[in-house]
């Protein structure tokens, strides 16, 4: 019997959850700039979603967010003192820098890394690379404790492979799994990964986009490629089209998803998209099951409201051969072009057979729909049973982290209270609850 499945493992909204407009080229986080957030509202809106997975029978992880204002961080950028004399003068003296050693962008752990698992590794382990994230100085500080997390949680050297993130300098800009696909028959069985890039970093005369920033290059995934022992004919490589970059499609999963045969993607989405579907075909072979290749028209969904709906941010989950079901965010319901296009794709022959919606407003108005706030980690039995327990969902943790919430975090949340101290000692007190609930020892710089 092939027990092989695929893990999820979603990112806890951290107490300091706010929106400070902090990602050039994210269309969402600019457009919610300054407006008051609601932490409290957002870590349980993702707990809702994880509790519906796992419900379902979907094995669901949880990533602790992580320590934040990052004092460590502005302690290296020169203030000096108490923790309250440093969050007082960086308030002062640089308030961008503060809201973005403030960020809890470590929600999205689509980010977090790059993970092949064993089926596709030449030591047969599961490989983990976490994201350099080097594009946005806020995101860029989260790789050290990202990496401290993924080995709390998957600690048998036996069976998981820890990398280093990648060089952090641009050339190398790695966003993770944002821009990486696995298609495969079966998760225990060698599969296919597919590495989406922006732009290449040593070959200036290749296609760039104009306006936003291309964050991931070729040459890391490539690089992430070689680390992990991927068979060359195995990986396909595929560039982004860069004007749906510049009309704010900043990762690859606002405009395509895959699982197991499916790839669901945008007409636009790729810079040769027959190229791409060669390529995939051409991997794929001879496999068991068909290759299904569901290609949504600009004519029936426009880009701009795949950017607004975030359709293709969804997670496509598998219930058995050719049955997945998709998990999409409300704005697609509210969509009335999206709305249409997914009733039709499920009264159709494509393996989507169902569609679930989930309410993630929170996130979604920083930019972040149901598949940014997973990291998606095939693994067989054998894997399965050597994770971290404390790490997996179902009723008592969903109890117990709903009651941390209310008890820890705020209602509200304005950019001009993250420079409140008390905030700081809030936070720290419920990373330092929330290390024992999941039994992650210490991740976090206070606590050494
Ligand atoms: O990196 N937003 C995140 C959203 C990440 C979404 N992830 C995926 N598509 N996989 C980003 O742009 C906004 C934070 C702020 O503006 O306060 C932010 O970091």
């Amino acid at each position: 019997m092939n027990t092989a499945t695929e893990a999820n493992f979603d990112g806890l909204v951290g107490p300091t959850h706010n929106y400070s407009g902090l990602s050039f080229g994210n269309v969402a986080s600019l457009n919610n700039s300054a407006r008051p957030s609601n932490p409290k509202a957002a870590a349980k809106q993702g707990l809702v979603k994880m509790k519906a997975l796992a419900d379902l029978g979907f094995v669901q992880g949880v990533f602790a967010p992580h320590e934040r204002p990052h004092i460590p961080t502005l302690r290296r950028l020169g203030f000096s003192g108490t923790d309250a004399d440093i969050l007082e003068q960086a308030a002062k003296q640089a308030p961008k820098l503060l809201a973005a050693v403030s960020s809890a962008s470590c929600m999205w752990t689509a980010n977090a890394a790059t993970v092949s698992p064993s089926g596709d590794t030449s030591d047969n382990r599961v490989h983990f690379t976490p994201a350099n994230l080097v594009n946005k100085f806020h995101r860029s500080i989260e790789h050290e404790t990202t990496g401290a997390i993924l080995q709390a949680t998957f600690k048998d050297n036996k069976h998981f492979a820890h990398h280093p993130a990648l060089p952090s300098v641009d050339h190398f800009g790695d966003e993770g799994a944002a821009n990486h696909t696995r298609f495969c028959h079966g998760y225990s069985e060698q599969g296919i990964e597919f590495f989406v890039y922006g732009m290449e970093a040593f070959n200036n005369s290749a296609p760039k986009p104009a306006k936003f920033p291309a964050r991931h290059t070729l040459e890391a995934s490539q690089a992430v490629a070689r680390r992990h022992g991927l068979s060359a004919d195995q990986v396909v490589y595929a560039q982004q089209n860069p004007d749906v970059i510049d009309a704010g499609v900043f990762h690859n999963d606002v405009i395509a998803v895959g699982n197991r045969n499916a790839h669901f993607y945008h007409q636009e989405a790729f810079l040769d998209t027959a190229k791409m579907k060669q390529d995939l075909l051409t991997a794929w072979g001879d496999r068991a099951s068909k290759f299904h290749l569901i290609e949504v028209p600009s004519d029936a969904v426009s880009v701009q409201d795949c950017i607004q709906s975030y359709l293709f941010n969804s997670q496509l989950l598998s219930r058995g051969d050719d049955d997945m079901v998709l998990v999409v965010p409300g704005e697609c319901e509210s969509n009335p072009a999206v709305w249409a296009y997914l009733n039709s794709l499920v009264a159709g022959q494509s393996p989507i057979n169902e569609i679930k919606v989930f309410d993630l407003k929170q996130s979604m108005s920083n930019g972040g729909g149901p598949a940014c706030l997973r990291l998606r980690i095939a693994l067989t039995q054998a894997e399965q049973q050597a994770i971290n327990p404390s790490t997996l969902m179902n009723n008592a943790l969903f109890e117990r982290l709903n009651n941390w919430v209310d008890k820890h975090y705020r209602d509200q949340l304005h950019e001009k209270d993250l420079a409140d101290p008390q905030l700081l000692i809030e936070s720290r007190n419920a990373l330092d609850e929330l290390t024992q609930i999941m039994n992650l020892g210490s991740v976090y710089e206070f606590q050494r």
